[in-house]
Formats: C-alpha cells, structure tokens, sequence
C-alpha cells in the first residue's frame, strides 16, 4: 500500500513531488504566516519535525525591539479583531501549568522568550520538545489546530495562566506544508488525478482513508 501511496502522491503533485524527499515522520514540514493587529502579514515561520520535538524558524519584521513572549497557542485561529484570543491559551494537552520555572509547568506551548532587534526583525530558531508534527499527544494538528503567538511583553517563566506577556501582537496559525497536504490542498489537484489515474473510480481504500485524513487535518488549520 505504502508503494501506491508514493505512486499516487507522485501524481498528484507532479514537479513538487520529485524533488521533495520521501515521506517519513522526519520529513515533516509546516508553515506559518504572521499577521500583526492590523491583519498585516509581517513574517514567516517554518516547522520541521525533529527527534526530540518541532524545530520552528522564525523570520519576522516590524515588531517591538526587545524581550516578548512566545507562545504555541491550542486553536488555530488569528482573528486581530479579537486581539487574537482566537488563538486559545497555552496549548497544553497533557494539563500541567504555565512557565518553565512552575513548579509544575510547563505548558507544551511554552517556549523561552525571543528577543526582537532595533530594527524590528525577529530572526530566531526555537525547538519545543512538547508538541510534534505528527498525530497524538503534542500533535500541533490536533482537532482545533494550533497557532503561534508573540506577545507584547516578556514571559516570566512563573506567573499563572500565561506568565504576564501582556497583549498578543502578533499570530500565525500552524498549517500543513508536506507533500500529502500540498496534494488535497489544490481542488483541481485533489479533483483530477483520481480520474487521470484511476479511471473506473475505483480508488485503493487506502487512497480513500488517507484523503479523508487530509482533508481533516487541512479542516483544522483555517486561514
Ligand atoms: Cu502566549
């Protein structure tokens, strides 16, 4: 099965899928965008699965300088009308408090604070140990999706729920980028290999279970 998974996705995704690796947990990969308060796009963040956690690249401008709190937050929702309290609290599915120096913290979502430049720019490589790209506990694709958060002040590792950050300023909701994904996120895509490939419409069941997979976890990362 795994076989006609790989043919399949091959098809699918043509050009793209030749030149990305296999698929495989380590070779997980997910995107984020950024918006400010006003619904601005100011910045990116990679994910990549990693042994022990999500290694997150962060490439931001036009932030605060100095000391602010960064978080994964447990929906993934940036609504700047709602100054972000779309995005939820802290993710934490295994329960435990907030902060890194609680004496029963820290939340999955908690990570060391980010220090912004004079100019703005946010440039920073952060790995969480507490979630995954993959399903289960910690998974960033759970049933509501996660999103990132930056807040306006510094996180001091201790206060309860959210360690006194202040104001969100800036979120980016966690949505799939690996090769599965890119193939039923394109309606024309995810609509004309089937038939290209599989004429009678008789799909392998395991085609058919993996799609309905897909077009959950894409349900779960609103835009
Ligand atoms: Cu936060």
């Amino acid at each position: 099965m795994r076989m006609e998974l790989m043919i399949a996705g091959t098809v699918l995704s043509l050009a793209a899928a030749a030149a990305e690796p296999p698929a495989g947990d380590r070779d997980a990969v997910a995107h984020a965008t950024f918006v400010d308060a006003k619904g601005e796009r100011i910045g990116t963040a990679t994910l990549s699965q990693a042994a022990n956690g999500v290694l997150i690249a962060l490439d931001v401008k036009g932030l605060p300088p100095g000391e602010h709190a960064f978080h994964v937050h447990g929906t993934g929702r940036c609504e700047p009308k709602t100054g972000f309290k779309s995005a939820g609290d802290h993710y934490a599915p295994r329960g435990r408090q907030h902060g890194f120096h609680a004496a029963r913290g820290p939340h999955a979502g908690d990570m060391p604070n980010v220090f912004v430049q004079q100019d703005g720019t946010l440039r920073a490589h952060v790995l969480n140990t507490g979630v995954t790209l993959d399903s289960g506990t910690g998974s960033l694709f759970d049933s509501d999706g996660s999103a990132l958060v930056i807040h306006g002040g510094a996180d001091d590792y201790r206060s309860q729920p959210s360690g006194n950050a202040g104001d969100r300023i800036a979120c980016a909701v966690v949505e799939k980028h690996d090769r599965l994904r890119t193939s039923a996120a394109e309606p024309s895509a995810s609509g004309s290999p089937p038939e290209s490939s599989e004429p009678d419409a008789a799909a392998p069941a395991g085609d058919t279970s993996r799609d309905r997979g897909e077009r959950t976890r894409e349900a779960v990362a609103p835009r």
